[in-house]
């Protein structure tokens, strides 16, 4: 089936004709090399689009065409009340789209319609946010020795590229483009190559919302053709990343040429503390939400599951229960509680931990196996896997596996919970589950990490900071704190007494 026909039936994408192409300078442009890159849906195996590659030519392109329209102060110097209204009227296409946008995700990335719908919510809030910040932009002013007067202003950084994941496709198009246009750069934005089908969607929509000229462009490619050339371009101001830690890491390198700035979020393995008094019912759902939510492929998945010794032997055995009943199966049947991994890659990348796990001592007490039996043949798709008695040292406690698999660690007291959670080249997130308000607080305060979650988990707010400690990354996405990661900090002293210095005396 051609591209269009399955695209046009899976997704409802009435005329999916900008597949092939780039957004440059407010156009759909062909590719100049003309190469394309299939595009996997995930649950079946199978291509169901063949995507534009941007050359490096192109990428100069994009970057020249978003130069001009900062230098040229089309967007930076458009009010913000009209920024506003621009971003507003893209979040509303974005829900109207809702459904089109889920179903294009589903079969791109692999992930359940009820995840998709929910990041096409999200990213439909995360517009709408950033459309109402823009117009309350946060100046300082301070007292300052007379004759002077000074106030602190933020501007705009100027060009930023954006590279993104495969994870939350449209979602993380939106963390990053939202804050950075409100604020009044100018973007380029580089989806992952693996899912680039639901950035082109959101790119037809802006291109109907009207966005000044060269503002808002995107380059489809591999990190390397298209991701490398945006980070090692001096016209390029900001790089702003999420993806793995070793890419973070050759960005950061390879991004000095003329300092810019650089902001990543990076991998996890965030603990999850079970303590005995926690409200049980709560906490046996939320750690299997935590690892199995998008099939363990979150920055934020609650991957190592340290359990209270008191209740350690029941937690395991009603988590197993619950775990085995998840419903795995292609993310378009409504009946699928969790759908494929993204890819192939990713599948033999978990398998490979699975195999690390039981050979470094660790009881799989849950799962372990690809599913290839009713529908699932040719997808992608693995059990929800649980280890036991992991050891806090053990590679699959340390490194991040981004996949359904849990590591069960045991605790005693609460430093030894402290010190395990800790014990971690990362720092995203964590959680902790007690009864106990002021244990509660004692370990959020204890542990190094971005976000900490009491009793609950993965609670996303857009108002709130999300970023890392350690190795998970620099810099905050989200609210004001996303923001201000698009700015400058500019100060502005003047004098009300215009007068020579006087400090040469000819
Ligand atoms: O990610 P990459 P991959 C983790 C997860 C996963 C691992 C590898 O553990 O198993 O990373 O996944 C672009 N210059 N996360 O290889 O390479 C690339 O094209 C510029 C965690 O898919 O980090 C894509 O657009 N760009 C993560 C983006 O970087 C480059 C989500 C991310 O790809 C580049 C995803 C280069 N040299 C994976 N090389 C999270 N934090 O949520 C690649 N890219």
């Amino acid at each position: 089936m051609s591209q269009v026909n399955y695209l046009s039936k899976v997704g409802k994408w009435s005329n999916p004709t900008h597949i092939g192409q780039l957004y440059i300078n407010g156009e759909w442009v062909d590719p100049s090399e003309n190469r394309t890159i299939p595009v996997i849906n995930p649950a079946m195996g199978e291509t169901i689009a063949e995507v534009g590659l941007a050359s490096q030519k192109d990428v100069q392109s994009a970057i020249l065409a978003a130069r001009q329209a900062f230098d040229d102060g089309v967007w930076r110097s458009t009010s913000p009340h009209k920024r506003a209204k621009l971003l507003s009227k893209l979040a509303s296409k974005i829900e109207d789209d809702l459904n089109n946008l889920a179903e294009i995700e589903t079969v791109n990335n692999g992930k359940t319609l009820r995840e998709a719908k929910g990041d096409v919510e999200e990213a439909v809030k995360t517009f709408r946010y950033y459309a109402g910040l823009a117009t309350k932009p946060t100046g300082e002013t301070f007292e300052a020795e007379e004759p002077f007067v000074a106030r602190v202003v933020r501007e705009p950084i100027g060009v930023c590229g954006q590279i993104i994941p495969w994870n939350y496709p449209l979602l993380m198009a939106a963390w990053k483009l939202a804050p950075a246009l409100a604020a009044g750069n100018t973007c380029i934005l580089k989806p992952s190559e693996i899912t680039p089908l639901t950035a082109i969607r959101l790119f037809e929509l802006i291109d109907e919302v009207g966005f000044p000229k060269g503002v808002v462009n995107l380059v489809n490619g591999t990190g390397v053709e298209a991701g490398q050339p945006l980070v090692e371009s001096t016209l390029v101001d900001k790089i702003a990343f999420t993806g793995g830690t070793a890419t973070g890491k050759t960005i950061l390198e390879k991004s000095v040429g003329n300092l810019k700035r650089v902001s990543l979020e990076l991998g996890g393995k965030s603990p999850n503390i079970i303590f005995a008094d926690a409200d049980y019912e709560s906490a046996l759902d939320y750690a299997t939400f935590a690892i199995f939510n998008n099939a363990g492929q979150v920055c934020s998945a609650g991957s190592r599951l340290l359990v209270d010794q008191k209740i350690y032997d029941q937690f395991i055995k009603d988590l197993v229960e619950v775990t085995k009943k998840i419903r795995v199966g292609n993310g378009l049947d409504p009946s699928s509680e969790m759908g494929s991994l993204v890819s192939e890659q990713q599948l033999t990348k978990i398998k490979n931990y699975i195999e690390i796990g039981k050979t470094e001592g660790a009881k799989l007490v849950c799962g372990g196996n690809r599913l290839r039996t009713n529908g699932l043949e040719d997808g992608f798709f693995i059990e929800p896997t649980i280890f036991v008695d992991v050891k806090p040292k053990s590679r699959i406690a340390q490194e991040e596996i981004f996949g359904p698999v849990l590591c069960i660690i045991p605790f005693e007291t609460e430093e030894e919970a402290i010190n395990i959670a800790n014990d971690s080249p990362f720092g995203l997130a964590a959680g902790i589950f007690t009864s106990d308000v002021s244990k509660a607080e004692r370990v959020a305060k204890a542990i190094r990490a971005g976000v900490t979650w009491i009793n609950t988990y993965e609670q996303n707010l857009i108002e709130g900071p999300w970023g890392g400690y350690k190795e998970s990354g620099i810099g905050r996405e989200l609210g004001i704190y996303g923001f201000n990661e698009y700015t400058e900090v500019k100060q502005i002293i003047n004098t009300l007494k215009v007068e020579p210095t006087g400090w040469f005396s000819s």
